[in-house]
């Protein structure tokens, strides 16, 4: 299965700055040479790589991207400024397409590439720039060339960086809904996600990570049960589980707790290696709210913490989303 994230995007690299017509001013000289300077190149649009994004989400908010224009040549021979590049940043492994043409124009797969993806306008000569011998006072100038612009698609094959697990039922899907752009189905019955989904969770506007909520799984998931080995397959490539756990099920969250993790064990691949956050969700429910304090108690002395958290009022998620940002 493919999870792909994308997002289209206009570029417009700066347009050149206009080449000036001037001539020089002195005492008892009338009108001197021509020195009108050049116009500034416009700066050009580089899409550049980098390691610290891991989906293209701010490329919903922000969609039009504008690099500088060069600045107007002056009088005195004085060149216009060059217009500063504009550098976008997108993950490693983002292939850009040129939406016009449904090209592929580059696939930045290692970290730190870089790609002029428009450039900018060249600068117009000033009129300095066309006197000759037979030419003494030039009245041209040029213009300077508009910047490139294009319309590009930018495509990432997403991989999750936390999974979530547990029993059915538990509300993985309520949370992954609660925290990310995913709209999952939510429902009171066992096995309503039945395909594995993506969502992106945004974490204080800085940076961003992908979370899978895949189907519930039970006893003998690992050898197939419930398409379990085929789900825990999906979680094999992430960097942490969050493992969630329900106290109005009829047994004990602890002896759940080791169920799951035992099919995580049985399972291999280390999924039962990689760093788990637990987590006690439907906080809100009063039978689960008065015997917390023993369910940490229990936990404890397994020194395991557990978070808990309300997917209905929100309580709790807060601090599960610090936890889950801050170890990764
Ligand atoms: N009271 C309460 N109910 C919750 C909470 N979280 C989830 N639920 C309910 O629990 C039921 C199951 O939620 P889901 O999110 O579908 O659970 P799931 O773990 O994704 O279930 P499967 O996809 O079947 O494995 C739904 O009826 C939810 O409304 C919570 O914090 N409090
Ligand atoms: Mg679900």
């Amino acid at each position: 299965m493919k999870f792909i994230d994308t997002a289209e995007i206009q570029v417009k690299a700066g347009d050149g700055g206009k080449g000036c017509v001037s001539f020089r001013r002195e005492k008892y000289i009338p009108r001197g040479g021509p020195d009108g300077g050049d116009g500034g190149n416009g700066g050009n649009i580089i899409i550049r790589s980098s390691l610290r994004l891991s989906t293209l989400i701010d490329f919903r908010y922000v969609r039009h991207y504008r690099a500088k224009n060069g600045v107007h040549g002056k009088g005195k021979n004085m060149y216009g400024r060059n217009g500063e590049d504009r550098i976008i940043e997108v993950p490693v492994g983002t292939q850009i397409y040129d939406v016009d043409t449904g090209r592929l124009i580059t696939d930045l797969s290692k970290s730190d590439q870089e790609i002029i993806i428009t450039k900018g306008g060249k600068g117009g000569k000033g009129n300095s720039r066309f006197v000759s011998s037979t030419h003494q006072v030039p009245l041209e100038s040029e213009p300077g060339e508009p910047g490139e612009q294009r319309h590009i698609r930018l495509e990432l094959k997403l991989l999750a960086d936390v999974g979530l697990v547990g029993f059915p039922n538990v509300g993985k899907s309520s949370l992954i809904k609660r925290v990310s752009n995913a709209h999952p189905k939510v429902a009171d019955y066992p096995f309503t996600t039945i395909a594995p989904i993506l969502g992106i969770v945004r974490y204080k506007n800085e940076k961003s990570f992908v979370v899978a909520d895949i189907p519930g799984l039970i006893e003998g998931a690992h050898t197939g049960k419930g398409l379990g080995d085929q789900f825990l397959k999906h979680i094999e490539r992430t960097k942490l589980i969050v493992h969630i756990l329900d106290a109005t099920r009829d047994s004990d969250p602890y002896n759940d707790y080791r169920i799951i993790n035992n099919e995580l064990q049985s399972y291999g691949k280390s999924l039962v290696q990689k760093e788990q956050i637990v987590v006690m969700n439907k906080i809100d429910i009063p039978v689960v709210r008065n015997k917390l304090m023993d369910y940490r108690d229990t936990f404890k002395k397994h020194k395991i913490e557990i978070f808990p958290v309300s997917c209905v009022t929100g309580e709790g998620i807060d601090k599960l989303v610090d936890e889950i940002a801050k170890k990764l």
